[in-house]
Order: structure tokens, then C-alpha cells, then sequence
């Protein structure tokens, strides 16, 4: 079988296939799972300075081709993370990898800093998180977004990359390729869930969740195309500079190829984690292989942003 071995800022990965920070991913017992499991990674659930409870539950509905959640960022908070950092490094012959959301420009510096000096192998900057009441998705913000990476560019060297949200128009996805190009990132991580977003439930003529009015992130196959689109979008822009991670409706070993055409150095998986649990991982980097093998293609590399045009 053709190896999809990788690499995400220079930092090695035995394959192509990840989980994504947010399901499963908050406490030890579940990391260690994740250790066990094929994912090529152990990315941990994005992180706060304070450990948090997250929003009011019903806070998540899982449906046929999608979910949708508003968790508020549930976590034990950053130091907690810097310690499993340490013991999953023990543990497990596998990249770690921390994901930071602040509500300041001061706890993205305090938290890149602790994890910079960390056993942590990347450092992923959440710029949005979409279920926090009253705070934008910085990624939506491009001034804030300026502000927070010229205070994070010089604070060590691990490799420092941004979780973005999905862009939707070519200027906004100019303006951000603009300023990862300014400052020190390595990766990016294409796309968080789309941000409030409402599934109703016709027979209780109500919404699914309880968080804000029941507006929450979507994810899943539905949000695959858009998911491709900012993909492949940010690979034309910046030029192969900067790592891309693809996140958003992979299920299948198909759902990844397809990312890897639209130029995805790797892929994290999220909501099929969520539903199917962390055989996952392995199935769908085996399904790439099978892929890659029946096409005649031998690596990662071979097929990496190699999507044609009509
Ligand atoms: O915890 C959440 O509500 C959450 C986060 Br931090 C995120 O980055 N994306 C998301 O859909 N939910």
C-alpha cells in the first residue's frame, strides 16, 4: 500500500489522518484513546486560562449528514493541557499538538508562550471559535487578527498555526492570506464549523439546541464544499509558504483524496470522530491508501494540490 506519510510544518506525521481539536479531546482518559487509535496525531481540545463548564446543555444534535454544536469551549483550562502535553509525549510516539482560544490579545500571548515552552509539537491558535456569546471570531476581524499575531510571532520556535474559519468571499480570503504571510505561521487549519448556523425540528417547532437561541456551529458532510473551497482557495494564495490542514465533512478515504487534490498537507477528522468513534482514523487513512494504490499514485506528494481544472 503507498504510504501517506506527511509532514504539517516541517513536523512528521505516520499518516495522512488526524483528529481535529473539539470532540473527544478534553481530558486525559480521552487523549489516551486517541493516543491508541490511528489518528497520526494527539490534538487536544482548544484551551482557555481558566478551565470552563461551556454553555448550557442541550448543547449538541447529531443528525444524518451533519451536527450541529454549541459547546462554549468545555475545558480544564491551559495548564492542564502543558501537563498532558508532557505525559502524552511519554506515552505515545506521536505529534502533540495544543489548540489556544483567548478572549484577549494577552491570554493568546500567556497561552502560546506556556505551550511554546511545552512538550507540545505545534501550536494551533483558534481564531474561531463561534460559540462564545459577545466575542467575535477574531478570524472575522482582520485588525485583531494583525494585533494577536504580531504579539505571538516571537515567542518561541515550534511551529505556530491559525484555525480559521470558513471565508466565503475572495476579499476576506485576501485579506487573511495577506497577514499569514506578514507574520510567523506555519499552518493553517481550514475550516472550523460554520458559525451559527439553525437546525429546526419541525414536529417540536423548535430548535435542536438550547446555546443562543439555537444557533450553533455546523459541521459534517454538509459542509464539505466549503470546506474544499477554503482549501483550495488558501493554497493558490499562499503559494506553498504555509502547511494546510483540511478539516470540514471528511468520512470517507474519498472525502480525504479530495481534500489532498485541493492541496491539504493533511487532514483532521471532527465530526466522524464524534459519531463513528476513533476507529476513524485508521479506516479512512486506509481508504486513501486503497485510493492512491488503485490510481497508481505512490505518495502524498504525487497527488497534493493536483486538482484540474475544466
Ligand atoms: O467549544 C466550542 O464551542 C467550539 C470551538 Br472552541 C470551536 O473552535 N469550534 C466549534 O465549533 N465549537
Amino acid at each position: 500500500m503507498p504510504a501517506t506519510k506527511t509532514k504539517i510544518a516541517g513536523v512528521e506525521f505516520d499518516s495522512y489522518v488526524l483528529n481535529a481539536s473539539g470532540p473527544k479531546d478534553a481530558t486525559m482518559e480521552e487523549l489516551e484513546i486517541i493516543g491508541h487509535s490511528g489518528s497520526a496525531g494527539i490534538m487536544m481540545k482548544s484551551c482557555t486560562i481558566e478551565p470552563r463548564e461551556g454553555n448550557e446543555e442541550p448543547r449538541s444534535f447529531d443528525f444524518a449528514d451533519g451536527y450541529i454544536q454549541s459547546m462554549g469551549l468545555p475545558n480544564l483550562g491551559y495548564r492542564k493541557y502543558v501537563e498532558f502535553a508532557a505525559e502524552l509525549k511519554k506515552k505515545f510516539k506521536k505529534p502533540i499538538l495544543a489548540s489556544v482560544s483567548g478572549f484577549s490579545k494577552e491570554d493568546y500571548v500567556l497561552m502560546v508562550e506556556a505551550f511554546q515552552k511545552s512538550e507540545a509539537d505545534l501550536i494551533e491558535v483558534n481564531f474561531s471559535c463561534p460559540n462564545i456569546k459577545g466575542k467575535p471570531q477574531v478570524g472575522y476581524d482582520f485588525e485583531q487578527s494583525e494585533n494577536v499575531l504580531a504579539s505571538i510571532d516571537n515567542l518561541g520556535e515550534k511551529p505556530v498555526g491559525l484555525k480559521l474559519p470558513p471565508y466565503f468571499d475572495m476579499s476576506h480570503y485576501a485579506q487573511m492570506a495577506e497577514i499569514i504571510l506578514r507574520h510567523k505561521i506555519s499552518f493553517i487549519t481550514s475550516i472550523n464549523s460554520i458559525g451559527n448556523t439553525l437546525i429546526i425540528d419541525p414536529e417540536k417547532e423548535s430548535a435542536v439546541i438550547k446555546p443562543n437561541n439555537g444557533l450553533g456551529g455546523l459541521s459534517g458532510n454538509r459542509v464539505k464544499p466549503i470546506g474544499l473551497a477554503n482549501v483550495r482557495t488558501f493554497y493558490n494564495l499562499l503559494g506553498g509558504k504555509v502547511s494546510i490542514v483540511g478539516v470540514g465533512g471528511i468520512s470517507t478515504g474519498t472525502d480525504a483524496f479530495e481534500y489532498l487534490l485541493a492541496g491539504a498537507d493533511a487532514v483532521q477528522i471532527a465530526t466522524t470522530f464524534e459519531k463513528e468513534g476513533a476507529g476513524c482514523f485508521g479506516r479512512i487513512n486506509n481508504e486513501l491508501q486503497e485510493i492512491l494504490e488503485k490510481k497508481g499514485y505512490n505518495s502524498i506528494e504525487e497527488v497534493k494540490g493536483k486538482l484540474k481544472y475544466l
